[in-house]
């Protein structure tokens, strides 16, 4: 079954919509799923919009989604992997980076994927084989293949620290090496700013499929690299990602998050 990205990009400018408003008179309701995991009245209001909607357009194609509304377990052939607001601590602060994302993953592999970002009125998109657009323009990522200089993207450990140190170890050669490092708390945007040139490069450990499902395929299909700290494709489930603008970058960056034994 074929699914027009149009269609995709049109329900996660409804559920953009729908945050925006939220902006203005406040997030509703918020409740702390887990200690620093947020929900608000918004995510699941986004959450049942996209449900609605795909449900009705496409009722054979399960959907995983953060809120728990769906019907996917994760290890059907094809299903929407979708995060209803990624960045959530930041909307609750008023930090203006969140956006709503809606991937599709066929066979294990993220093959369309849309990302709004209601703030700045910037749409992501990619179908695999087929390139990338952020408002319907190409993007490219930046080609940089070296990270002595480079301008990376990161995520602290917020629930689970047990492998705090891991993270630490990683993060202090990657200071050194890199020009500049900021966390700016929503994955998804990370992977699509990766795409569009404005980071090199990304890496985040304990992430889960709904962060990364449209991101990855849209930073894929800009020419960056994506995948798991091995050099395989298991970050969807695995939950740590690397990325980078080349292949080159994105082996760089894995080797010093966690060195080969
Ligand atoms: P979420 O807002 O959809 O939960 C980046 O660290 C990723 O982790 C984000 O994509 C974010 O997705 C998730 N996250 C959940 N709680 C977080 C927190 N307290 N701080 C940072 N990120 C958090
Ligand atoms: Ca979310």
């Amino acid at each position: 079954m074929i699914i027009p990205i149009r269609t995709l990009e049109a329900i996660a400018l409804q559920a953009g919509q729908i945050v925006k408003e939220a902006r203005k008179s406040g997030p509703g309701w918020v409740s702390e799923k887990a200690r620093n995991d947020f929900v608000t009245q918004t995510d699941k209001a986004c959450e049942a919009l996209i449900k609605e909607e795909l449900g009705h357009l496409f009722p054979a194609i399960p959907m995983l989604a953060e809120e728990g509304s769906g019907n996917a377990t994760g290890k059907e052939p094809v299903f929407f992997c979708v995060d209803p607001l990624d960045g959530t601590n930041n909307f609750v602060h008023g930090v203006p980076l969140f956006c709503v994302s809606i991937g599709l993953v066929e066979n294990g592999r993220p093959t369309r994927g849309v990302v709004f970002d209601p703030v700045h009125d910037e749409l992501y998109s990619a179908i695999e084989g087929h390139g990338a657009t952020m408002n319907g323009h190409p993007i490219a990522a930046s080609g940089r293949k070296h990270l002595d200089g480079a301008f990376v993207a990161t995520g602290f450990p917020f629930v689970q620290m047990t492998r705090l140190d891991l993270y630490m170890a990683g993060f202090r050669r990657i200071v050194s090496i890199t020009g500049g490092i900021r966390r700016c708390g929503s994955a998804a945007l990370d992977l699509c700013w990766t795409a569009s040139g404005r980071f090199d490069g990304f890496w985040e450990l304990g992430l889960k499929p709904w962060d990364m499902a449209a991101g990855s395929v849209i930073l894929r299909e800009a020419g960056g690299a994506a995948g798991d700290l091995e050099g395989g494709d298991g970050f969807l489930f695995g939950g740590d990602i690397v990325a980078g603008a080349t292949n080159e970058l994105y082996d760089e960056l894995r080797q010093l998050v966690r060195p080969a034994k």
